[in-house]
């Protein structure tokens, strides 16, 4: 049985992380049999982040690695009937959604003043009250110096909208009038976009992300229909 290493569920979505929630995905699409474990710790995994999956007592860390090892396990690919052109969109997308708008995400959430206390409070109530504000503290400063170092945090948040607006447009020209990425039903990047966008649209505080992507019909029956025929029983 798979161990699968979470984050617990966060504003309303069933797990805090978008990367989680695209393993969850991709371990219900494999059929094989997993026991989700949550904990608000990624410490001691061997990324320091989550999700992590453990198998006969061997830690795979990150979605990508954890996607090979189902792949295999389960004798399966995810993008099955995609032609060489599809699939190197496909790579190109998850990259963008995973290493660009994911960041905007960070900044949103950890980045502006509004929204930094229900982070706080959903993420680090495990924290004793009395010490949550200082140990926090320290942890959002992390987050802002690795958003600082990554890039995005060097943007105003003007700036920081308007390059991932582009992304998402893109996304909506990818998508146009299919039902899912490359047409009829969902393959690896639909894991990846799907839980992104859900992400950025529950962001507690709206923001101009948020906005933009709930204003838009294409996008929303796209997460829809992601999260109808993807996503857990139960979580959705
Ligand atoms: N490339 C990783 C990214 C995972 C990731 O960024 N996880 C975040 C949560 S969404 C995390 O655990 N961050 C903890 C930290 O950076 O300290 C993957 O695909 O699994």
């Amino acid at each position: 049985m798979i161990k699968f290493y979470l984050y617990p569920p966060a504003f309303g979505e069933p797990t805090a992380s978008p990367f989680c929630m695209k393993t969850w995905c991709m371990l219900t699409a494999a059929n094989l049999p997993f026991e989700c474990i949550e904990t608000p710790d990624p410490r001691k995994t061997p990324k320091q982040k989550l999700p992590v999956i453990e198998v006969d007592g061997t830690v795979i860390a990150d979605s990508e690695i954890i996607r090979s090892y189902i792949e295999n396990a389960a004798d399966i690919d995810f993008d099955d009937g995609l032609s060489d052109h599809q699939r190197g969109i496909a790579r190109a997308v998850i990259r963008m959604v995973e290493e660009h708008i994911y960041f905007a995400i960070v900044a949103d959430r950890w980045g502006e003043d509004d929204n930094w206390p229900h982070v706080r409070e959903v993420f680090f109530n495990a924290i004793p009250k009395l010490i949550r504000g200082v140990v926090t503290g320290f942890i959002r400063k992390q987050a802002l110096r690795n958003l600082d170092g990554q890039g995005m945090g060097r943007y105003t948040p003007e700036e920081r909208f308007e390059r991932v607006r582009r992304d998402i447009i893109a996304l909506r020209e990818l998508i146009g009038d299919q039902d899912f990425l490359f047409g009829d039903h969902p393959t690896a990047a639909d894991y990846s976009v799907a839980p992104m966008l859900r992400a950025s649209i529950v962001t507690p505080i709206e923001k101009p992300l948020a906005k933009f992507i709930k204003s838009d019909p294409v996008l929303m029956a796209y997460v829809t229909r992601v999260t109808d025929r993807c996503y857990p029983q139960g979580v959705k």
